[in-house]
């Protein structure tokens, strides 16, 4: 989360390894497309930065972001994919629903990453207001989609070493 003292597309570029072997996907929510586009072309402007191959990043659009997690499911079984990021956007309504869908996407992905022994990147807002929402999709807080994006990478090399150091 950006706070005060991290901006979300503020990095050490030099601890990100190489990735232009690594394939993603991209889940994305359409509810609140206007931050889930900004947050999309973050996490691929970041991919592409690190050298992912535009071939190699999988883009699947889902209704809300309840639906990310399913989404994300179906690429694990479906196909070969390094790691899924997930974007979505919930801005606190009226009713209690903002805290179902979160606690829905929180505990969906969280189980998929254990399940399926892959990373699934966690890139959903979760904001108060509309602003907070806009600050962190390429506003004053920076991107989540890059964030998104490099943790992705970070956990595919990860995998990838300790795999190398134990064969
Ligand atoms: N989906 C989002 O991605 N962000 C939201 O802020 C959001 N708010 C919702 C508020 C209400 C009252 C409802 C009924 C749905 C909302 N959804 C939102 C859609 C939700 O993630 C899902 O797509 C639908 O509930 C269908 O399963």
């Amino acid at each position: 989360m950006a706070t005060n003292l991290k901006n979300l597309s503020s990095y050490d570029h030099t601890a990100v390894p190489d990735a232009s072997k690594m394939k993603f996907g991209i889940v994305v929510a359409e509810w609140n497309e206007v931050i889930t586009k900004a947050l999309l072309a973050g996490a691929v402007g970041t991919l592409k930065k690190h050298n992912v191959k535009e071939e190699n990043i999988h883009i699947e659009w889902v209704p809300g972001s309840f639906e990310l997690v399913l989404g994300a499911q179906y690429f694990a079984e479906f196909d070969d994919i390094d790691a899924i990021l997930v974007l979505g956007c919930v801005i606190q309504g009226e009713t209690r629903h903002f805290d179902f869908i979160c606690q829905g996407v929180t505990q969906g992905i969280t189980d998929l990453n254990l399940k399926y022994n892959l990373p699934f990147i966690f890139g959903l807002l979760t904001t108060d207001n509309q602003q907070q929402a806009v600050d962190r999709a390429g506003g004053k807080h920076g991107n989540k989609g890059d964030e998104a994006a490099v943790t992705a990478i970070k956990m595919v090399g990860m995998k990838e070493k300790i795999q190398k150091n134990n064969m």
